[in-house]
């Protein structure tokens, strides 16, 4: 080693090594709420076509969004969970749906 150059060994320096600083990105719950108006069908749709879930698996999330009151379709990094509630929120105003969709922070 060169002198003047940096190392751990016997000079009573204790150097630490840098921590990598990566993090992983916080991650959201996409919730769809219960309501007494919106259609049970409208539902099952907005969970085949926005969350990608089968006939089946959609239609007992919307079961149990209807009984229980609130869901999870999907989990996600910020900026998907933000289009995900933007195109539902769409999605149902234009078919005059009141069906609301919203995101938490796990
Ligand atoms: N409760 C509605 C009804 O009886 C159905 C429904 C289910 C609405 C889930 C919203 O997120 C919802 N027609």
């Amino acid at each position: 080693m060169k002198e003047g150059s940096q190392d751990n060994h016997d000079d009573g320096l204790a150097l630490e090594e840098a921590k990598p600083k990566l993090k992983r990105p916080p991650l959201y719950k996409v919730l769809v709420l219960n309501d007494d108006y919106t259609p049970m069908e409208f539902v099952v749709y907005i969970l085949e076509v926005f969350f990608s879930m089968s006939q089946e698996k959609a239609t007992q999330v919307m079961l149990h969004v209807h009984t229980r009151g609130v869901g999870v379709c999907g989990v996600y990094t910020r900026d998907i969970a933000e289009t995900k509630v933007a195109q539902v929120t769409q999605c149902a105003q234009e078919n005059q749906h009141p069906l609301k969709c919203t995101m938490e922070e796990m």
